[in-house]
């Protein structure tokens, strides 16, 4: 059997390390599935249920792994299905390839069945976006395209019309007119180099050594600089403040940081955000500026691998191009320890009472069910290199603040797309490159309900994941925001009866739970996390249960009243929550 052009791309993949594919078929990519089929013993087919699940699964495939992520959808209605998940890895800078198919090139202009130019409509989203015409074009084109997305840490994209697809591989069709060979390269690259130059780390540790009241920032690019961010805390006697999207850098019950930033952050956080004289910013580019100390208050160093996001966000004075864990080894020995502690230690004290605060509103008392609790309890069973994906809503919140990093624990969901929904597929994902991790999904009910397909998609492909639902019936995040816009919530929440997803488990197999007790989440969530198999507990949790800033200011107290004058529903419940919250913690 002569070698065919879908064979050869997915060989060439298999040269790049590519293991999986996340896809569907259709009949735009008929040439391609039988190149993955003819390479099934180097690259094993995933076969999904929503093309957007297969872009969030390679999206969460390439955040846990730091590989290449690849998602395959077929013309037209596929690729644009693909869209929303590529945009997450886009956001939130990770390599990640869609290959798509395309109609044959002989009528391509005709307004032929699913024409949808995807090289167009896909410029936006990919680094490298690029139609093969002719088989001569691979495996170089395959190879510029790995080699852009890992470069510049994004998506790239092949398109492939139907005939070429299935082309001899060798075929060199027309005649050569330019003073060019057909392209031949190999599937190598390297990275940058990591370490910024001596000049400038000196001038951060100039600076550094200025400071009084230091705080660090750390963000996702700081993920696998773990020891040595601890190592300038302690040297530098400065608190580190983690951006969602790098809650793993640092465990939070360590003494150096004080927890998250921004709507979901801690007080002590903002506080420090607020008193601090200097800042330096590692691996992070948080976009929620108002969370940032101001500026000209503050002089502000940053480590960032990418010149153009050094320094984008507030008036940088040193701004040093690196990887972030060998820039902050260069740094290390250039800082000198400093002996007064009492800034750390005030922000220590904060964190003592902010933890106590926290810990009181993870009760098991409550009817019905505090969402702080379930994650609490999720929290304390897990095991200790368990991977949480989340989706964004009020889910995020309490992971934020009630799931605690330690150990090998990581932590994933849309940092900058901020969409719903990927929680499911990245733990599909994450789970079929790390087999033998735990990986569980925290998510809504409305984020789960929206790719809830994929559940089975775990069932059949018989992968462990664990998928954990605070069912508050509502798209619980969108209802405090319009409170705090100052209006009653509206369009929100779904009829009664909150749906039962449980139900959709055991329907197919897999083991499904419906908790609507407080005393028996526990038992549920143990049940799940030691069933050796796909496994869902669906917890209708108080859909009154406001995520309340780390610090309320004055102006949201009085949007929120202004709400409740205008008429929110369910006024009662809601304060009621409010002053039982507020109660725990004092008596904590
Ligand atoms: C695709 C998409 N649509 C809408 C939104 C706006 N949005 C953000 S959070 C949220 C509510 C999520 O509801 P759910 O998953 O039930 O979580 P909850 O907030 O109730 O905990 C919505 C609608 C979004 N971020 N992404
Ligand atoms: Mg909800």
């Amino acid at each position: 059997m002569a070698e065919i052009v879908s064979e050869a791309l997915i060989g060439r993949l298999a040269d790049w390390g590519v293991d999986t594919v996340f896809g569907l078929p259709g009949d735009g990519i008929n040439g391609i599935m039988e190149g993955l089929r003819r390479q099934q013993d180097r690259v094993r087919f995933v076969l999904v249920h929503h093309e957007e699940a297969a872009a969030f699964m390679a999206t969460g495939y390439a955040k846990a792994t730091g590989k290449l992520g690849v998602c395959l959808a077929t013309s037209g209605p596929g690729g644009i299905h693909l869209l929303n998940g590529l945009y997450d890895a886009k956001l939130d800078h990770m390599p990640v390839l869609a290959i798509t198919g395309m109609q044959e090139t002989s009528i391509l202009g005709t307004g032929y069945q699913q024409e949808v130019n995807l090289d167009k409509l896909y410029e936006d989203v990919a680094e490298y976006d690029q139609m093969i015409y002719n088989p001569a074009q691979l495996p170089t084109v395959v190879d510029n395209a790995v080699r852009t997305a890992y470069a510049r840490r994004g998506v790239v994209h092949l398109t492939v019309p139907n005939d070429i697809q299935v082309a001899d591989a060798g075929a060199d069709p027309w005649q050569h007119v330019a003073p060019a060979r057909p392209p031949q390269t190999a599937p190598v690259m390297l990275s940058a180099p990591g370490m910024p130059s001596d000049h400038d780390l000196q001038r951060v540790a100039d600076l550094l050594a200025d400071g009084k009241k230091i705080a660090i920032l750390a963000g996702a690019g700081a993920r696998h600089a773990r020891a040595e961010l601890l190592a300038v805390a302690e040297a530098l006697a400065a608190p580190i403040v983690k951006t969602l999207s790098g809650k793993d850098t640092v465990p939070d019950d360590s003494p150096y940081t004080t927890g998250g930033i921004g709507l979901l952050g801690t007080r002590p956080s903002e506080d420090l955000m607020e008193e601090i004289d200097t800042l330096l910013m590692v691996g992070t580019n948080f976009p929620y500026t108002k969370y940032l100390p101001e500026p000209g208050k503050v002089r502000v160093a940053q480590i960032e691998a990418d010149p153009a996001r050094a320094g984008a966000r507030i008036p940088t004075e040193v701004p040093v191009v690196g990887d972030a864990k060998q820039a902050l080894q260069g740094l290390l020995p250039l800082l000198k320890p400093r002996s007064d502690t009492k800034h750390l230690e005030k922000y220590q004290k904060e964190m003592g009472k902010w933890r106590k605060n926290m810990t009181a509103l993870q009760d098991g008392g409550r009817e019905p069910i505090a969402p702080q609790y379930l994650v609490s309890v999720l929290d304390e069973l897990a095991a200790d290199d368990a991977v949480l994906t989340c989706d964004s809503g009020t889910i995020a919140t309490w992971a934020a603040r009630h799931w605690h990093i330690r150990g090998g624990r990581e932590f994933f969901l849309s940092g900058n797309l901020a969409t719903m929904a990927p929680g499911l597929p990245y733990a599909i994902g994450i789970q079929h490159a790390m087999p033998g991790r735990q990986v569980i999904a925290f998510v809504g009910d409305g984020g789960f309900a929206m790719l809830m397909a994929e559940f089975i998609t775990a069932i059949k492909h018989k992968l462990p994941v664990k998928i954990v639902i605070s069912n508050n019936n509502a798209l619980g995040q969108i209802l405090w925001e319009q409170m705090i816009l100052g209006y009653p919530e509206y369009g929100v929440r779904e009829p009664e009866p909150f749906a039962n997803y449980a139900a959709l488990a055991t329907a197919n197999g897999a083991l499904g739970i419906k908790v609507e007790h407080p005393g028996d989440v526990r038992t549920a969530v143990q049940q799940a996390l030691s069933h050796d198999g796909p496994a869902l507990v669906d917890v209708n949790v108080n859909p009154d249960e406001p995520p309340m800033p780390g610090k309320v200011e004055y102006a949201q107290a009085k949007k929120f009243a202004e709400a409740f004058l205008k008429g929110q529903p369910r006024k009662a419940t809601i304060a009621t929550t409010l002053f039982r919250d507020k109660i725990e913690q004092l008596k904590a």
